[in-house]
């Protein structure tokens, strides 16, 4: 039993092993020391406060405790307690029972004192290893020192007592909401004196030890932020047989003996509940062999734990040690010489001296792995120890300190008896739990509001489709919120489209000028595109910044500024944005050097337009970042042309205007021919479909179909949707652009979920529930939190530590904690977006299955726009709503790679061949009717266009 440095510094460098072997994800299941995580993620930081129960069981003695914790903001502790018995029937009868026990000493407690019409929080403390996934939850691995209760392995010990209490007759309304380690508790008690406290220690009835580890080095838990307390249970350290070399015939036998054989053999060579066993046995196999009390064998000697602990530190007492091991033999029968006695004494030195050296060794392994976390050559740090033999034994604390100061030089440790007990401790850990509930409670009230029922969800898709009928209706037309605007798109290609188009894409994060070759019959269509800027001040040109009317001459006017214009300021600003927008087109044909070709031009303008035609469309009224002035009321084509004209450089035929929506529902229609909505989740959010002419009451006639641009962003405008909205989208309309407009897209696009996030983590961090509470220059920044910082936010593979840096980028500088709070806000913000698209789309599919008449409807639905194509959830969450709430509709979601622009030349295509053949129409009738050429351009102008795509179709 003497082990030498030697082995001492290689039974530390073993543990170092076992240690490395518990934390990993891999090797855990096998480890011997379990390494298990306690969740407790920081030591007390003096913010602790309020009233408290405590249970502490599992070491010699049981107590139930009322802690008050800094009363008036003084960091002090007020502790109240009651000890109660552990008889054996109890502890190693059935388990309920034994909780059933708990539950009436907890209620004869709170009886005594009164506390019976409190509420308070409990913390456990429960001094056996325990796997937990939180705090308030512990499945105990198996039971160590005197315990054995049955049927209590491998269950929850929290809802085990939750039930007991539940099912006292006094009902105990207690919840709890800590369970911790007495290793964890005496590390937070002390810590509560001293932070430098990272260790705690018990060297009691067991031992064991946890400590502070780094989150990036425990495998078993997500995240790599912080540290969190590790509840090492070295007391196993060796039942896989690591320690073979150095047990010896003593320690096999007492293991035999044992409650739990082959179990905790580091313990059983260290902890109280053994030492004085071991003793036992060494001297019964010395009086056998005759060499001690004259070969004299008392029945005492042969009881299995007639030598207590108690009894060993009596006997290693420096004055009085002799004398008590005299009495102490003479309690057991034996006739003790003088030398017997001394050598009794020897004994105990030997036993409890490798008891110390052992704990030592593990010790020193746990200091050293914390120096090495810290990259430090020294560390300074302070150890919480309790435990029965760590107190009452006389050289132990001694010899204990003596040998881990050896071991490990170049640490300064500090040993810190904990004199409360680890209740208090916990108490701490109760405390921070509680304020996080009460904390995750407020957050959770918040998060509610985002959170939809499926019954909403159906109100919203009821709602959505009332509003789609009411848009198609000639009376309710002018007031519906949803417009079910008419888009003069009657029918998809049919691949004998070709030809070379431009187009324009206006009104998503990018405006795009394109070129598009498309060759028929192969279906194949080739694009060039240029992406330009729009800028702030020509999206939303209030007119200071550009005096263009005074003529600046061309070289000192930025590129894209007019060169000429009307007098008459106003009228600038609506020139403002079509200049540029011709500006933009003169650099892509210069690009393309296509600069003479006189090429038909489709013009996908996203925003609401009335349209009476292919190619004419009147602005309703802006939408996102656009507020030009002067184009509301307008018609966006004549606006276009004028701009062209104005620059006299080139000259385009303007032959559809269309919204992206339709756009895209066209470019995805190329590919699959049950393609017949287009949805666009993107800045702003919309959808069109393929409507019956009999429903469109706006527009002649009852044959075939024409695209219906919903504009569904206005739905809600009516307050029918204000059940659901909350005070967060409220603040998120009155500080948009279009105040009460667009409600709908206000709480679903990627214009405004970031806005939305804002908000949100503003009041929070009001509430003193983020950010420490302080709300920095940076939050109240309009804007700041762009909707991609949610999709990377929420990205799974993201780990805290990058939403952190994300976080950090936006000068917001957040703790771990606040991290997962963000991240929930922008999930539930991100999918309740994703959810009410969902219900929107669900109600124009069922709408399509029933005006078909159809059981089961089987329609795609092209798609495009960054927030559904870049967020990791969105595009998800809004299919499995849409199968959820259209259960008889088999939607397919076909992802638009190309962009609206392809849809807008094929539409253009269309369209031009179209008014090719009205032209041939007109001129066979010419001819037929011999009329005079110069009136064509009336005759096309009056011949209701729709018809001729009715030929098409
Ligand atoms: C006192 C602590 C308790 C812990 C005990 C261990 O309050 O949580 O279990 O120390 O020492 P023992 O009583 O087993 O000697
Ligand atoms: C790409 C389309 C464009 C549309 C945009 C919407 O080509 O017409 O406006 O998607 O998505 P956003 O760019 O607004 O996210
Ligand atoms: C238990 C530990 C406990 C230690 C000290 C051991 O038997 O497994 O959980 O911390 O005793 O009480
Ligand atoms: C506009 C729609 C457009 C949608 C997506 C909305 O703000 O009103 O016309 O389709 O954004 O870009």
């Amino acid at each position: 039993m003497r082990l030498s440095d030697e082995t001492l510094l290689d039974i530390m460098a073993r543990f170092q092993a076992e240690m490395q072997k518990g934390l990993g994800k891999d090797t855990n299941p096998t480890a011997s020391v379990k390494m298990l995580p306690t969740f407790v993620r920081a030591i007390p930081d003096g913010s602790e406060n309020g009233e408290f129960l405590s249970l502490d069981l599992g070491g010699s003695k049981f107590r139930v405790l009322k802690v008050q914790v800094s009363e008036e903001g003084k960091r002090n502790v007020q502790m109240e307690s009651q000890f109660y018995p552990t008889p054996n029937e109890i502890i190693r009868g059935n388990g309920t029972e034994l909780f059933e026990y708990v539950a009436d000493c907890l209620a004869d407690f709170m009886r005594t004192k009164e506390l019976m019409q409190k509420k308070l929080p409990l913390g456990l403390t429960f001094s056996f290893p325990c796997k937990q996934t939180k705090l308030e939850e512990g499945v105990l691995l198996s039971w160590t020192k005197k315990f054995k209760a049955r049927g209590v392995q491998g269950t929850d010990v929290v809802s085990s007592l939750t039930n007991a209490m539940r099912k006292h007759k006094q009902d105990l309304d207690v919840d709890i909401l800590a369970l911790v380690n007495d290793t964890v508790g005496t590390m937070m008690t002390c810590a509560y004196d001293d932070p430098y406290c990272e260790v705690g220690v018990i060297i009691g009835t067991g031992t064991n030890a946890c400590y502070m580890e780094d989150m990036s080095n425990i495998e078993l838990v997500e995240g790599d932020e912080g540290r969190m307390c590790i509840n090492t249970e070295w007391g196993a350290f060796g039942d896989d047989g690591a320690l073979e070399d150095i047990r010896t015939e003593f320690d096999r036998e007492l293991d035999l003996g044992s409650l739990n054989p082959g179990k905790q053999l580091f313990e059983k060579m260290i902890s109280g509940l053994y030492l004085g066993e071991l003793v036992r046995l060494i001297l019964l196999k010395m009086a056998k062999a005759g060499l001690l009390f004259g070969g004299e064998k008392s029945s005492a000697l042969h009881i299995k734990g007639k030598i207590e602990t108690r009894h060993v530190a009596a006997m290693e007492k420096y004055k009085e040690g002799l004398a008590n091991t005299r009495e102490i033999l003479t309690d057991l029968g034996l006739e003790a010489s003088e030398a017997d006695c001394v050598a009794v004494q020897h004994v105990c030195t030997v036993v409890s001296f490798r008891s110390a050296n052992l704990c030592a060794a593990a010790l020193a392994a746990i200091l050293t792995r914390l120096r090495e976390n810290k990259k430090l050559v020294r560390l300074r740090t302070t150890v919480g120890m309790d435990g029965t033999l760590y107190k009452i034994h006389p050289q132990y604390p001694k010899r204990l300190h003596k040998v881990v100061r050896k071991l490990v030089p170049n640490c300064d440790v500090r040993f810190l008896l904990s004199e409360s007990g680890s209740t208090k401790g916990a108490a701490m850990v109760t405390a921070v739990a509680s304020r996080v509930q009460a904390q995750r409670k407020q957050i959770d009230k918040v998060l509610a509001l985002f959170r939809l029922t499926r019954e909403q969800l159906v109100g919203v898709r009821d709602k959505m489709r009332v509003e789609l009928e009411y848009g198609l209706k000639r009376d309710t037309h002018p007031l519906a919120t949803v417009k079910m605007l008419p888009t003069y798109v009657c029918g998809m290609p049919d691949g004998t489209e070709k030809g070379k188009f431009l187009a324009l894409d206006l009104g998503g994060t990018n405006f795009r000028v394109l070129l598009v070759k498309i060759r028929s019959g192969r279906r194949s269509v080739r694009m060039y595109n240029k992406i330009f800027a729009i800028p702030l001040e020509i999206m939303q040109g209030t007119g200071e910044e550009v005096n263009a009317g005074q003529g600046v001459p061309r070289s000192e006017v930025p590129a894209c500024h007019p060169i000429q214009c009307r007098p008459g300021m106003t009228a600038a600003l609506s020139l403002q944005l079509f200049d540029h927008i011709v500006q933009c087109i003169a650099d892509f044909l210069d690009y393309m050097g296509l600069k003479g070709a006189q090429l038909p031009l489709g013009f996908t303008f996203s925003f609401p337009c009335r349209q009476a035609s292919i190619d004419k469309g009147t602005l309703i009224e802006w939408t996102k970042g656009f507020k030009a002035t002067d184009c509301e009321g307008e018609d966006v084509v004549d606006m276009l042309r004028e701009a062209i004209k104005r620059r006299n450089e080139f000259d385009l035929d303007i032959v559809a205007v269309v919204n992206d929506t339709v756009g895209t529902m066209m470019t995805c229609g190329y590919e699959d021919r049950n393609c017949e909505v287009g949805l666009i989740a993107g800045t702003g959010s919309n959808m069109c479909y393929m409507e019956e002419m009999r429903n469109i009451e706006l527009v002649e006639g009852d044959e075939g179909k024409m695209c219906i641009n919903t504009e569904w962003g206005g739905f809600g405008d009516n307050g029918c949707l204000d059940d659901i909205r909350t005070q967060y989208d409220k603040e998120v309309d009155e500080g948009s652009l279009n105040p009460g407009k667009q409600r709908y897209e206000k709480m679903t696009s990627g214009m405004y979920l970031g806005e939305i996030v804002r908000q949100i983590l503003i009041d929070l961090t009001k509430q003193g529930l983020l950010f420490r509470g302080q709300i920095s220059e940076r939050l109240r920044t309009r804007g700041i939190f762009e909707t991609k910082f949610l999709s990377q936010i929420e990205s799974d593979r993201l780990a805290l530590l990058q939403v952190r840096r994300i976080l950090q980028q936006l000068g917001l500088d957040s703790t771990c904690e606040d991290s997962i709070v963000v991240k929930e806000v922008c999930g539930a913000v991100s999918r309740r977006a994703a959810e009410l698209y969902g219900a929107g789309l669900a109600a124009i599919v069922e709408k399509r299955r029933e005006d078909q008449g159809f059981e089961h409807l089987k329609i795609t639905v092209g798609v495009d726009g960054t927030l559904y194509k870049l967020h990791p959830h969105f595009s998800r969450i809004l299919q499995e709503t849409v199968k959820e709430l259209a259960p008889r509709c088999d939607v397919t979601f076909m992802l638009s790679e190309d962009g609206s622009g392809k849809g807008a030349a094929l539409i253009t295509a269309v369209a031009k061949r179209l008014q090719q053949a009205r032209r041939e129409n007109v001129k066979r009738e010419q001819k037929l009717r011999s009329i005079q050429p110069q009136d064509e351009e009336a005759l096309i102008a009056r011949e209701p266009c729709r018809k001729l795509f009715m030929l098409k179709c």
